[in-house]
């Protein structure tokens, strides 16, 4: 039988040899040290370790019973995807930080050295703790001036996800991206195969610059699964009949409803903790406040490739798509490229909508406002958007397994204009002047629901109740 200690143990030998050798890079942008874990279970951990898409885990170290880790502040280069890279603030060279794991009843120390350009703090955003560790800089510590390390300790005494984000100058900070997910897993192992960590961010950041605007309140023009848009964004990989569970936070300025196809899930935690099976319901789209995280779960037993995104649909739309003049059904001819040569860069929606604007002339540093080529033709999408793909019979959760190869007959198709048949007329609903309940009609006005009271050709209304 495994004992705590030889877990613990374990996990120290697992920790000491990720920042001594990094493990195989699931994502070339991580930084030596930075550990992603391909496969699960993994090892004698007692859970199945999260897995950041295109981030990763932070690497700890045991000292006695306690779980060391250590954050560093600092700028961070993104690349939200191959076109554009951003510069951020984030930690350990990512934005959103690493993923902090731990287990229920765990005590952790966590370093955090800031070599920003100004002061900083750590707040453990959902975790119960005590009044002093919990990282309001002036309120409840001094700020961490740049050069600086401090150390917070405490027992994580709740399972769910949380976040950590910085407490001085916040909207400075976690406008350029410092956020991370610190998910405490309960001591009682829960069956999950696949558990995925995606934190939803927004970002103004003008086209061909580099620097987001931390000014911004509402406008923003990027909007990232893990800091990174599609099709920059990973595939979620799964086998068919996993149970998976996908974490989303958000600590942007807007609500995000996050929507899933092809399956339904349920709603089963918070950052307030887990949520009772009695209180769960089935869902498609979990809608994710600010300032909150959501866990969703669900089993994956309908193979494919589901797109999973945002569905306001400005946020799956990148920079190009915003501020442009509409002049949909409007001949516009050579006028755009005449007023070019006023205002350089000057773009405007197409006659005929943005479906085929996919790619035009754009400033250095910005991408197009939709893109990525699916097997099927463009996929005109951005922003937050990635695909889960479920497969039969997968070995190797580490490799993309490439588009999904549907059996005969289950694709939509172009059909011969012979076969299709006539357009019925539609059954319009009978005016509420016809409900049982209503007066009589006014004077001059046939009572609907009679012959005299359709024009003609028009279906019969359906039967009153
Ligand atoms: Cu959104």
């Amino acid at each position: 039988m495994i004992s705590r200690r030889d877990i613990l143990s374990s996990a120290a030998l697992l920790g000491g040899a990720v920042l001594a050798a990094p493990v195989k890079r699931a994502d070339a942008a991580l930084p030596p040290g930075l550990s992603q874990p391909t496969a699960t279970p993994r090892g004698p951990l007692p859970y199945t370790p999260v897995i950041t898409p295109n981030g990763g885990s932070l690497p700890w170290i045991m000292d006695g019973n306690v779980k060391v880790f250590h954050l560093v502040a600092e700028e961070v280069k993104r690349e939200f995807a191959p076109g554009m890279i951003v510069n951020a603030w984030g930690y350990n060279g990512l934005t959103p930080g690493p993923t902090i794991e731990a287990v229920e009843g765990d005590r952790v120390r966590i370093f955090l050295t800031n070599r920003l350009p100004e002061r900083t703090s750590a707040h453990w955003h959902g975790i119960i703790l005590p009044n002093g560790m919990d990282g309001v800089a002036g309120l409840l510590q001094p700020h961490i001036e740049p050069g600086e390390t401090y150390v917070y300790e405490f027992v994580v005494r709740k399972p769910g996800t949380f976040m950590y984000h910085p407490h001085s100058d916040e909207m400075v900070q976690m406008a350029l991206g410092m956020m991370g997910f610190f998910i405490v897993h309960p001591r009682v192992h829960e069956r999950v195969d696949r558990d995925f960590a995606i934190m939803l961010m927004e970002w103004a950041i003008a086209p061909g610059t580099a620097r987001p605007n931390p000014a911004v309140m509402t406008d923003f023009n990027i909007f990232t699964f893990n800091s990174r848009v599609w099709p920059g964004t990973a595939p979620l990989v799964v086998k068919k009949n996993d149970r998976v569970r996908i974490r989303l936070g958000n600590l942007s300025m807007d609500n995000h409803p996050i929507h899933i196809h092809g399956h339904n899930f349920e709603i089963t935690g918070t950052d307030g903790g887990r949520i009772r099976e009695s209180a769960r319901w089935p869902e498609t789209t979990v809608d994710v406040p600010v300032g909150t995280t959501r866990d969703i779960e669900f089993l994956a037993d309908n193979p494919g490739d589901w797109p999973f995104h945002c569905h306001k649909s400005h946020h799956t739309m990148n920079a190009m798509s915003h501020e442009i003049p509409n002049l949909i059904g409007v001949k516009q001819g050579s006028v755009e490229q005449k007023v070019r040569k006023i205002l350089p860069g000057y773009m405007a929606m197409g006659e005929n909508g943005m479906g085929n604007m996919m790619d035009m002339g754009r400033p250095k540093n910005t991408l197009p406002m939709m893109a990525g080529d699916g097997p099927f033709g463009p996929i005109e999408m951005g922003g937050m958007f990635t695909v889960i793909k479920i497969r039969e019979g997968l070995t190797d959760y580490s490799q993309d397994p490439g588009w999904y190869k549907h059996p005969e007959g289950t694709v939509a198709h172009k059909v011969d204009p012979s076969k299709v048949p006539p357009i019925a007329p539609i059954a319009m609903a009978a005016p509420a002047s016809a409900t049982a309940t209503s007066s009589a009609p006014a004077a001059g006005t046939p009572a609907a629901g009679t012959p005299a009271g359709r024009a003609s050709g028009e279906p019969p209304p359906p039967p009153r109740r």
